[in-house]
């Protein structure tokens, strides 16, 4: 498919290595994409589903040690141990490729290696990158044809350049001892062993996406960030655009398929996605920073998402979809997740592929008792979606009127508030903390700091991020302005105060006023909280003014034990945090204590 001297002599090296029978390169083609669905049919990776019901659908399952991102076995390798930072696992790239060669050596005999040109961004765009995956697995393949734009035209994009991300996955013996996901930005390289988890695996998302593209963009002067980008349409048909950057599974995807409430629907509000996982943000001309979202589709978590939720991400989910660890139903052939409606499956099989029995669930042992894994996913094609923006193919990007920084907090955040200025911007969201969920392996439900929900993502080191942060704030003429939410505040009982969901469009439509000064606020020693009439209660039931006011208190207390965790967690970053998040740090305890 191309004389790409880089390209070919690397992969000539890799299969040297990795010993397949044979080298099969994806071009994009409807007809070879379909063999391969085929062909991961007869072999047993995927099972095609109802096709009626769900026409071009398939379910996958991981093996049942292989359902999450592995946070404690991803490596940044640097050359000095310093760049990837005291948040990242780190080994020495010498290392960790002569460990990693011995895992790769002869781990595709007796298959094919598959090779998959893609692009980050639209091909031909300013804002695009191109990588190559190697890759065992058909699973993968059919996930990147959906997840990236990727075939013949990339690798015609591409032309003689040496200029893309080499990335290598075998899925090897799914050893979880011997599982690395490890990234070298110094080489533009990335390789995945013993692992067929998405996040690990499709190497254009998470490894690509966020951690060598933060390293590139700190590099180049953009920014790559775990964010969403969300388009509100006013009625007069103007659209303002809104990023927001939410930990792994506290709703990015909702917020950003939402669908306003009736009230402003009849006025003729609107919203549009252009994407739930990841931007990436450039300085344009005008001085403002645009948005381009790099992937292509959805890989979403399909728990809880339902025709109240999210009925877009359901809508994208019903065609030409990749469904991993949900819940079989043996009866019509068709998935299954908890709280996609209140009728469980009576004859299905369970996520592991066992067959289950719904009346067991038990809601304190979700991994082991339920049809659908907790972190089980779709991968549904972006255009599926019924409110997919009409800029997702643009090739500049959307202009950013504002920046929303979010965490699933029971306590302490308020219903949303505004920072002051860039610089407090950007500390309120390197402060950022939210409870853990089963989106990485690991204990869920514990409280961490989570700097703008980068901490798993940033591919160098966490102080120099906030430096950058800093940097590119002094380079924006017209930059965004800086929110932080909180749609998990929960009551003594432990229930949720807000009904979130299509509701948060209130909340989205006073940040905007903000940022046209359209409407005031309190100033508190955190920054400015609305007022809480400012915040539109109509409709809903059992919220009221007083209800909001409960949400949006500071408790100073709280705050200043807060404070005591950010200072420690600074202190485990490290020497490089700017100056100027401890002056923000220290100018907020002493607000707090006047
Ligand atoms: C994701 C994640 O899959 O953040 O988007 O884990
Ligand atoms: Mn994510």
């Amino acid at each position: 498919m191309t004389n790409n001297k880089y390209v070919l002599d690397w992969i000539n090296e890799m299969a040297e290595l990795t010993q397949p029978d044979s080298i099969v390169w994806i071009d994009g083609s409807e007809e070879q994409t379909e063999a391969l669905r085929a062909e991961a049919c007869r072999k047993g990776e995927m099972i095609k589903l109802n096709e009626e019901l769900l026409p071009g659908c398939y379910l996958h399952r991981t093996a049942v040690n292989d359902v999450a991102r592995v946070e404690g076995r991803t490596f940044i390798c640097t050359r000095k141990k310093e760049d990837a930072g005291n948040i990242n696992n780190w080994m020495d790239p010498k290392e960790c490729y002569a460990t990693l060669t011995e895992l790769f050596r002869g781990s595709m005999k007796g298959g094919p290696m598959y090779v998959i040109p893609y692009s980050m961004g639209v091909v031909g765009s300013d804002f695009a990158k191109i990588g190559i995956e190697l890759t065992d697995s058909l699973y993968v393949v059919l996930n990147m044809l959906i997840m990236t734009r990727a075939g013949k035209t990339v690798i015609d994009a591409l032309g003689d350049s040496p200029d893309f991300v080499k990335g290598l996955h075998a899925r090897a013996e799914l050893d979880e001892k011997k599982r690395y996901i490890c990234h070298f930005p110094e080489d533009n390289t990335i390789w995945s062993v013993n692992s067929g988890y998405g996040g690990n695996v499709l190497l254009g998302k998470k490894c690509f996406a966020l951690r060598i593209a933060s390293w590139l963009g700190r590099l180049e002067g953009w920014m790559a960030e775990h964010m969403l980008i969300l388009g509100v349409e006013y009625p007069n048909g103007e659209i303002k655009y809104v990023t927001a950057a939410f930990p792994s599974a506290c709703g990015k995807t909702n917020l950003a398929m939402l669908i306003p409430p009736e009230i402003y629907r009849k006025q003729g509000y609107k919203v549009w996605c252009v994407g739930d996982d990841i931007a990436w943000l450039r300085i344009g001309k005008d001085g403002r920073l645009w948005a381009v979202n790099p992937e292509n589709g959805f890989f979403g978590v399909a728990p809880g998402t339902n025709e109240h939720s999210n009925p877009n991400a359901l809508a994208a989910t019903r065609k030409d979809t990749i469904f991993t660890n949900v819940c079989h139903n043996l009866d019509n052939n068709t998935v299954w997740w908890e709280g996609l409606d209140n009728n469980p499956p009576h004859n299905a099989l369970n996520w592991r592929g066992e067959k289950w029995d719904y009346t067991k669930y038990d809601k304190a042992d979700k991994v082991g008792t339920s049809g659908a894994h907790p972190n089980s996913r779709f991968t549904a094609p972006a255009k599926n979606c019924p409110c997919v923006s009409s800029e997702f193919d643009s090739l500049t990007g959307v202009p950013v009127s504002a920046i929303v920084f979010g965490g699933r907090r029971a306590k302490t955040a308020p219903l949303v508030y505004q920072s002051t200025s860039w610089q407090n911007g950007a500390f309120v969201g390197s402060i950022m903390a939210s409870e853990t969920t089963a989106a990485a392996a690991g204990a869920v439900g514990v409280v961490r700091r989570d700097p703008m929900a980068m901490r798993p993502f940033v591919g160098y080191d966490m102080g120099d991020y906030f430096g950058h942060w800093l940097e590119m704030g002094k380079r924006i003429p017209n930059p965004p302005k800086i929110f932080h939410v909180n749609w998990f505040r929960t009551d003594a009982d432990g229930n949720f105060i807000w009904p979130g969901y299509g509701d948060n469009m209130r909340v989205l439509l006073w940040i905007l006023a903000r940022c046209e000064d359209k409407v005031g606020a309190e100033i508190t020693p955190i920054g400015y909280v609305p007022h809480a009439e400012d915040i539109n209660v109509e409709g809903l039931d059992g919220v009221t003014v007083d209800t909001v006011r409960e949400l949006l208190s500071v408790d100073r207390e709280s705050w200043l034990e807060d404070c005591k965790n950010i200072r420690d967690f600074y202190a485990q970053i490290g020497e490089r945090v700017p100056a100027e998040m401890y002056e923000e740090l220290k100018a907020l305890e002493e607000r707090l204590q006047k």
